[in-house]
């Protein structure tokens, strides 16, 4: 089946802000500002995002519906060791019901819970594209059988594993290669790639990586902490969204931090 990207994109790019990581890293991540969920959603709105990303708790609590939701449908801590598992603790309908426009979930590929995870998405993309809901993937590889999950083949594979799903988007992780980002996303075929901020970083770096997965055929970014961490996250999401909409290079991006 066909599914709409419209409500999340905007001439087939996108730039989504993610806020599941209080669930997946704790408060290490947060400042006084940021931990607030209020603050994130008021970013959303005034750098009209194509969607922020929230796991149930926080959407019931503070959604407002003023800028396109991704729901997260499952989600686990970072206390536990061993191979990584996400279980589902959100539905399709309570996400619907909650005002989605779209839902996550993360799949770790060649961990040893593989086949239950796959087993979970199956439903779940089945259920979200019944109702024409379009599913995102985070696509990460880890566990005892990922040697480097920054592999080319590796990252590729992921990409394959996507699409072979039934996923409409990936959200994957960028590993500087842009040669390597071109062949993860010819992997993925229809389905569209999108790519994650990581931790902080230098604003130019982060700049140049945009610029990158723009040029490697990337619909755009689903970033975080390098947002909502900024001094200023209005002046470096529109500085992002200069690289993402507008095809503006590196310096000229600067230029708009403020
Ligand atoms: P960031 O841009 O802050 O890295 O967020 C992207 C993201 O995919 C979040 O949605 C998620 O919480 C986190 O990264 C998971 O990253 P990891 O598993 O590497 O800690």
């Amino acid at each position: 089946m066909k599914i709409n990207l419209k409500k999340i994109s905007k001439n087939g790019k996108s730039l989504m802000l993610a806020y599941d990581q209080g669930l997946e890293h704790g408060p290490s991540d947060f400042d006084d500002k940021n931990v607030d969920p209020a603050y994130i959603l008021e970013i959303a709105k005034k750098g009209k995002y194509n969607a922020v990303i929230l796991q149930k708790g926080i959407a019931e609590k503070y959604y407002d519906g003023k800028v396109p939701l991704v729901l997260k449908l499952n989600g686990k801590t970072k206390l536990l060791a061993g191979e990584p598992y996400s279980p589902q603790i959100c539905s399709v309908k309570e996400a619907v019901d909650i005002g989605a426009d779209a839902v996550g979930y993360t799949i770790y590929v060649g961990s040893k819970h593989e086949a239950k995870i796959f087993a979970e998405f199956s439903k779940i993309e089945e259920e979200a594209h019944k109702k024409g809901i379009p599913v995102i993937c985070w696509m990460y590889p880890r566990g005892e059988a990922i040697k480097n999950e920054f592999d080319r083949e590796i990252l590729a594979y992921s990409a394959r594993v996507g699409l072979e799903l039934g996923a409409d988007i990936l959200k994957m992780k960028y590993n500087g290669n842009i040669n390597d980002l071109k062949w993860v996303v010819k992997n993925a075929g229809k389905t569209k790639v999108m790519i994650a901020g990581g931790s902080k970083k230098d604003e130019k770096q982060l700049l140049q990586e945009c610029y990158d997965i723009v040029n490697a055929g990337c619909i755009g970014m689903a970033i975080g902490r390098n947002v909502w961490q900024h001094k200023n996250p209005i002046g470096m999401t529109k500085a992002l969204k200069s690289i993402i909409f507008d095809r503006k290079n590196v310096e000229q991006a600067m230029k708009l931090i403020g």
